[in-house]
């Protein structure tokens, strides 16, 4: 690997790098370069700072340092610190379900007026998943009492088990929930107790503060599958759809603004005033507005609109780089601060709209959901003005860009299968399997992070996988890389994919009808949407008789490095999932604990944690895994097959 290899295998980032270095701006590349080398306490989860006697570190030589001042051991100190990222991750998750849920409520009491329900039939079957009676009722009455189940996960105060999860797991897994003691019955009380739990001179037992960790992780995956739920009745459930991505999609002769952030509450109506407002573009000399997206809101007006990704997390800043980047219109998470900073160096607005997400310097716009058309015009307008101070000598947008085929929610997914087996759509994918033609099914999810050359991990994790005839579905940031690589194309299939896979992809386009052909990587949507994935596998346990544990599905985060993506990693284990990570993250200082999530977690769910930061390794060993839940598979049904014959 070339030393420019090192930082990133996307060309369109490697010329926005090499400007960077000419005009001497420092990007989260060098940043990342200056952190080196790394404190090996921080490193390895040994470095407490739960109280302010600390930081305390775990230095066995010295007499007395074999603890934390208060006594805390390497297992209580690394435990602590694993649970508090998916306090974190599951908080962010989950607020931002909240905020839909609110909204959602809000357009069933007539308060909003420029949101709707798009999308009734699945407000139907959402009623039904949870419960909500829809004979003889209007709309309005079903979304509120809808909206109310979702807002009651957060704070109700009887013991009842947390609905979406109820709702959306089979039998045999609720079962290992219970048994387990991790099923959550309200979101912000599980968080809250997990702060508590790891408060200095609380639980000091590992094993306990994992369970923990693990309660929260539900609460995350609660969070997120409400989140996925709503957003796809108020603003449509995705179906498949042909756009472009990197950041060749920004144009030099249109107004650009990017949507970065998380929550499709904003980008919507940012997507829908600009379709309205070209004329004003034009009026500035522009030829129109283009909307591109940078990070999970991206992916989420992806999925519903087509608009097309511009970058990834990593990149973010090399956006702003190619001087054509009128306006950033950011809500919450995984925004740089150092995004206000670049912008400096050109016209680009950075316009921040969320309360809890302020960058010093930058413009506060308020986003309010009462004028929220209104809202996302007067940002527009911002980025109109900011093109007429735009430096045309300053703009070089790489000319670089693939082909995207997106849209893939689980309902489009199965609209496809449906169509190669229109009684039992799902069959389509467990056929293959059984006829060997794939091993199985592969979710790529998370972030960039580097630790390692960018997009490195995803890219080759995917081409091993592809060529070993693994079914694959993305999402986040993954998704995007995928999108950029041009992994999200029929291309794609004739350059990576192996036989088997080959087969099933012929086979599904034949009968398809679509006016393209089905990329090698399904993209799924935002992070939030993981939630969608867990659907799939949950529909192929149900159809083969399966817990979740014992289907061929494994999920990997190739690059993770949100707090977010530790909870979504968690939860997947608690379903069952195998989950590769291709970071090794601070839980290595502790034995035990590393012991417990990597190897007892198995035992006890069926789902565990693997490191592995070389992809080549790593896609191998996903490989290894389904190969031996399919032969277990294979000798199940054997043994019932003699049975049945005595
Ligand atoms: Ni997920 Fe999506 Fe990306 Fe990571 Fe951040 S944008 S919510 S956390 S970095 S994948
Ligand atoms: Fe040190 Fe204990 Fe305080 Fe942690 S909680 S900083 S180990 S004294």
């Amino acid at each position: 690997m070339s030393e420019k290899e090192k930082r990133t295998v996307d060309v369109a980032a490697a010329q926005m790098l090499d400007k960077a270095q000419e005009i001497g701006f420092l990007t989260t590349f060098d940043r990342a370069k200056a952190q080196e080398p790394r404190c090996t306490f921080g490193n390895t989860g040994i470095c407490c700072r739960i109280c302010i006697q600390g930081p305390c570190r775990i230095l066995p030589k010295k007499p007395g340092g074999n603890k934390g001042i208060c006594g805390a051991a390497d297992y209580t100190i690394v435990a602590r610190n694993t649970v508090r990222y998916i306090a974190g991750g599951a908080s962010a998750h989950s607020d931002h379900g909240r905020h839909i849920a609110e909204t959602l409520l809000h357009v069933a009491e007539g308060k909003l007026k420029d949101y709707q329900v798009t999308d009734p039939d699945k407000l139907m079957r959402v009623a039904k998943k949870i419960g909500v009676e829809t004979e003889g009722r209007s709309v309005d009455d079903i979304t509120k009492d809808v909206a109310n189940a979702a807002l009651d996960e957060f704070g109700r105060m009887h013991e009842q088990d947390l609905t979406w999860i109820t709702s959306n797991c089979i039998d045999s897994r609720l079962a290992v929930l219970h048994n387990t003691t991790i099923m959550p019955t309200n979101i912000n009380l599980s968080i809250a107790q997990l702060l508590h739990q790891t408060h200095v001179g609380n639980d000091a037992d590992p094993v306990n503060i994992i369970f923990g960790g693990l309660k929260t992780a539900l609460c995350d995956y609660d969070g997120m599958a409400l989140a996925t739920d709503l957003s796809d009745i108020l603003f449509g459930t995705g179906v498949p759809v042909v756009t472009e991505a990197n950041l060749g999609a920004i144009k030099a002769d249109k107004v650009n603004i990017a949507v970065h952030g998380h929550n499709p509450l904003l980008s919507q109506m940012v997507v829908k005033a600009a379709r309205e407002m070209n004329d004003e573009a034009k009026a500035a000399g522009a030829s129109g507005i283009n909307i591109v997206g940078i990070c999970c809101t991206g992916n989420e007006v992806l999925t519903r609109e087509g608009v097309a990704i511009a970058t990834n997390f990593a990149t973010q800043e090399l956006a702003i780089l190619t001087g054509a980047m009128d306006a950033m219109v950011v809500d919450v998470q995984c925004i740089m601060p150092s995004l206000r900073s670049l912008a400096e160096c050109y016209h680009t607005k950075i316009v921040t709209t969320m309360p809890i997400m302020k960058i010093p310097g930058s413009y506060h716009l308020a986003f309010d959901e009462h004028h929220a058309i209104d809202s996302a015009k007067e940002i527009i307008r911002l980025a109109i003005d900011a093109y007429k101070n735009r430096d045309a000598a300053k703009v070089s947008i790489p000319d670089v860009k693939s082909t995207v085929v997106a849209g893939f929610t689980l309902e489009s997914l199965l609209n496809i299968f449906k169509k190669v087996n229109p009684d039992n759509p799902i069959r389509v994918l467990i056929d293959a399997i059984e006829a060997g033609e794939i091993k199985g099914v592969a979710l790529f999810a998370g972030c960039n992070n580097l630790k390692g050359p960018h997009d490195y991990n995803h890219l080759t994790v995917a081409q091993e996988l592809a060529k070993n005839d693994v079914f694959m579905v993305a999402t986040g940031c993954a998704a995007q890389c995928f999108g950029k690589e041009g992994l999200l194309n029929g291309e794609g299939v004739q350059k990576y994919a192996g036989e088997g896979l080959k087969k099933l992809f012929a086979r599904l386009n034949e009968k398809a009808g679509l006016t393209t052909e089905l990329p090698l990587v399904f993209h799924m949507g935002s992070c939030v949407d993981n939630s969608r994935a867990q659907e799939l596998v949950t529909l192929m346990a149900k159809e083969m008789g399966l817990d979740n544990a014992e289907v061929p599905y494994v999920a990997t985060a190739p690059e993770a490095m949100s707090e977010k993506a530790i909870a979504i990693g968690s939860w997947n284990v608690a379903l069952g999932n195998p989950v590769h990570v291709g970071v090794v993250p601070p839980i290595v200082g502790s034995t035990l604990v590393n012991d417990i999530v990597t190897k007892i977690a198995e035992d006890v769910f069926g789902g565990f944690f693997f490191w592995e930061t070389d992809p080549v390794k790593a896609a191998g060993k996903m490989v290894e895994i389904l190969e031996e839940r399919n032969w277990k598979n294979r000798i199940r049904a054997k043994a019932r097959q003699a049975k049945e014959a005595q």
